[in-house]
Parts: C-alpha cells; sequence; structure tokens
C-alpha cells in the first residue's frame, strides 16, 4: 500500500514552486506512479467522460506508452454532449463502454477525474491508481494523488509528463488545453497557479484551430429544427425573449437557445422551454446586470416543481402532472403565453423594483 503524503514544508522544492521546473515532489509521485506498473500489465482506465477526463485518460496512456503490454480507455457515460463527440472524433480516441468491458482482461486499473464512489458501475472495477480534482472520498488505493484545489485533472496529467520529460503529441497537448480551458470555465472559476502554468505549457503544443472546433462543437445536426420551432414561436419584448420548443429530443437544445439569445445585443432576458422526460424544462438566462434568475425561476414555478439557480442562470423543471392546465392548453403558442403569465403575473405581485427588472417596465 503506497499513499502518496508528502509534507510540503519537508521538501525545500515542493508543488507550490513550480514555476522554476518541475519540482521535486513531482518527480517522487511520478516514480511512485510507474511502480505500480510492469511490462506485462494490461491496463484499462476507467472515466466518466468529460474532456478533462478524457484528456487525462489520454495522459495516463502516453505515460505508459512501452511501458506496458497495452493500454485502453473505458468510460462508464455514453458519450452524447456534440462537444464531447467531436472531440473524441476529432483527436482519433479509442473508447470502450465501461459497462461492456470484460474486466477479466485487465490486471491493473487506472481511474482519473473520477473516485470510486461516485458512480456504482466504478465498482466493478478496483483501482490501483487514482488521480482527481474532486474533493477527496478516502478511496482506497495503492496510489492515490488526489489535489482538490486544482482546477482540472488535466493540470495534474501535465505535471506528471513534464516530470516524465515527455512531450505532448499536438493531439494530447490540444485535449489538455481543452481540457483545463473547460473544466476552469476559461479561469472564471477558482484554479491555482498550477492550472495557469500547465495551460500555458500546453498552449505551446497545442492546435488552437482544433481545439476552437471541438469548443464550438456543441450542436447535432438534428438540433437545427428547434432553431426554427424558436425564430418561429418566439415573442421578444422589453428586451425578454421568451420561445417555447414543444417536446424536445434533448434538454441540452432548450440551454443552448437560451444562451444563443443573449448574443442579441438588445437581450436583457432569455426564457426558453420545452418538454422533456413528461417534464416542462424553463431556462433562465440574463445579462447579470441586477437581475435574479434563480428568484424569477422560483417565483414562476417554484410551488409547481424545483426552480433555483444563480443571479445570472437558472432553471426549473415541473413535472407535467402538476400542470394539467398547462398540458390542456394544447398548443405551443397559447403554452408559451401561459409561460409569460406565470412569470410576468408573479412577478406584478412582487412589486416594483421586480416590475423593472423583469418586466423593464418605467414604473
Ligand atoms: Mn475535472
Amino acid at each position: 500500500m503506497f499513499v502518496i503524503e508528502i509534507d510540503s514544508s519537508y521538501y525545500p522544492c515542493n508543488s507550490h514552486n513550480i514555476t522554476a521546473g518541475i519540482s521535486f515532489s513531482m518527480k517522487k509521485k511520478l516514480q511512485a506512479f510507474y511502480k505500480q506498473f510492469s511490462g506485462n500489465d494490461r491496463v484499462l482506465v476507467i472515466i466518466n467522460a468529460d474532456p478533462d477526463a478524457i484528456a487525462s485518460a489520454m495522459a495516463v496512456k502516453r505515460l505508459l506508452w512501452r511501458k506496458v503490454s497495452g493500454v485502453s480507455l473505458s468510460s462508464i457515460n455514453v458519450i452524447r454532449r456534440p462537444d464531447n463527440i467531436a472531440m473524441i472524433r476529432l483527436l482519433g480516441i479509442d473508447m470502450l463502454y465501461a459497462e461492456e468491458v470484460d474486466a477479466k482482461k485487465f490486471n491493473r486499473f487506472v481511474m482519473v477525474d473520477s473516485q470510486p464512489n461516485h458512480n456504482k458501475i466504478f465498482a466493478k472495477f478496483a483501482p490501483d491508481v487514482i488521480i482527481d480534482h474532486h474533493p477527496e472520498t478516502d478511496a482506497l488505493a495503492p496510489f492515490k494523488d488526489i489535489r482538490p484545489d486544482y482546477g482540472a485533472t488535466a493540470s495534474i496529467m501535465t505535471e506528471y509528463l513534464r516530470a516524465a520529460k515527455i512531450k505532448p503529441s499536438v493531439k494530447l497537448a490540444t485535449a489538455l488545453f481543452h481540457a483545463i480551458k473547460t473544466d476552469t470555465n476559461n479561469f472564471e472559476r477558482q484554479t491555482r497557479a498550477e492550472d495557469i502554468i500547465a495551460f500555458q505549457y500546453v498552449f505551446r503544443h497545442a492546435n488552437i484551430y482544433l481545439a476552437r472546433k471541438i469548443e464550438k462543437a456543441d450542436l447535432r445536426l438534428d438540433f437545427l429544427k428547434y432553431f426554427r420551432i424558436a425564430f418561429e414561436g418566439m415573442r421578444m419584448r422589453r428586451g425578454k425573449v421568451f420561445a417555447y420548443l414543444g417536446t424536445v429530443a434533448n434538454p441540452d437544445i432548450c440551454v443552448i437557445l437560451a444562451d444563443f439569445f443573449m448574443r442579441i445585443c438588445s437581450v436583457k432576458w432569455s426564457i426558453v422551454s420545452g418538454i422533456y422526460d413528461n417534464r416542462l424544462i424553463v431556462i433562465f438566462r440574463n445579462d447579470g446586470l441586477r437581475k435574479d434568475a434563480g428568484k424569477t425561476a422560483k417565483s414562476g414555478f417554484g410551488e409547481l416543481g424545483s426552480a433555483g439557480g444563480h443571479k445570472s442562470m437558472a432553471r426549473a423543471e415541473i413535472p407535467l402532472e402538476n400542470i394539467k392546465e398547462f398540458i390542456a392548453l394544447g398548443n405551443d403558442r397559447t403554452q408559451l403565453q401561459w409561460i409569460i403569465g406565470r412569470i410576468e403575473k408573479k412577478a406584478e405581485k412582487t412589486g416594483t423594483a421586480f416590475k423593472k427588472e423583469i418586466l423593464g417596465l418605467k414604473s
């Protein structure tokens, strides 16, 4: 049992001081990581696929190249998000579906960007190695490197690659670049200096155009019909766009359209709704100026289902059985009118300040 626990005060050059190069402790960690493997090992990397997990899994594969007999990557989730599909396709990644993997074909298991109790499918595998940046869950593994203060596991993996003196290929660097950008939300979320250092390093080796294509590929061809529905049925007044899409094949399209309408310079609020899985989904977006999307969602729909969020982003999900009168309306136009009424009627009750904010009224 080898668990990495390095007292940073003990080492003169610790991981908080890596600008000058790769720290002593990072080299120790790399050695301990490599000690888990031998030449005949068949390694399975297990992830819950998102850009950070995919890039981190690729980095593990690169670290173990020519050091073990084979490395396969597997995901516990079916990859459906268009940007993740684009990442897999453009970077030429082979990804197995974990539930279909015969675990007996492998003798070493590596988990990155997750810990075993994050998902019950993980229970099928006893990881030898866990590298992650989520809060510590006290999972047991012969080798663990969990750094909850990092913005991305990809930043940690970049340190491993550098400690191993491996120059990442363009595809690997692009994956790590996209992963750090995604998990830190372009450094808008809390990150460490180490994330920025890792980002600057992979930036030098990445293909920015390829990364941009992956980042922008958030649409599926079959989503386009919802744009037409939204454009034809949308109501725009006083800086607010309301659109109702009827039944949707994927609730993500409501989010994509709500974000899309915010790109119109005169739009202050965007409220896009649709029916999915016997629920009415309502997505709220605003420009962040003295508005509260979470409160608006709650006041309009809180008594009917779950509703809430942040000041500029919110979501409501209402079981259809709670809104029979809405279903009885039967057509998209009157249903949209009902949604607008819910938001505006509640707004009127809440007083003038709220009226000003939400409705853009002068008094
Ligand atoms: Mn992550």
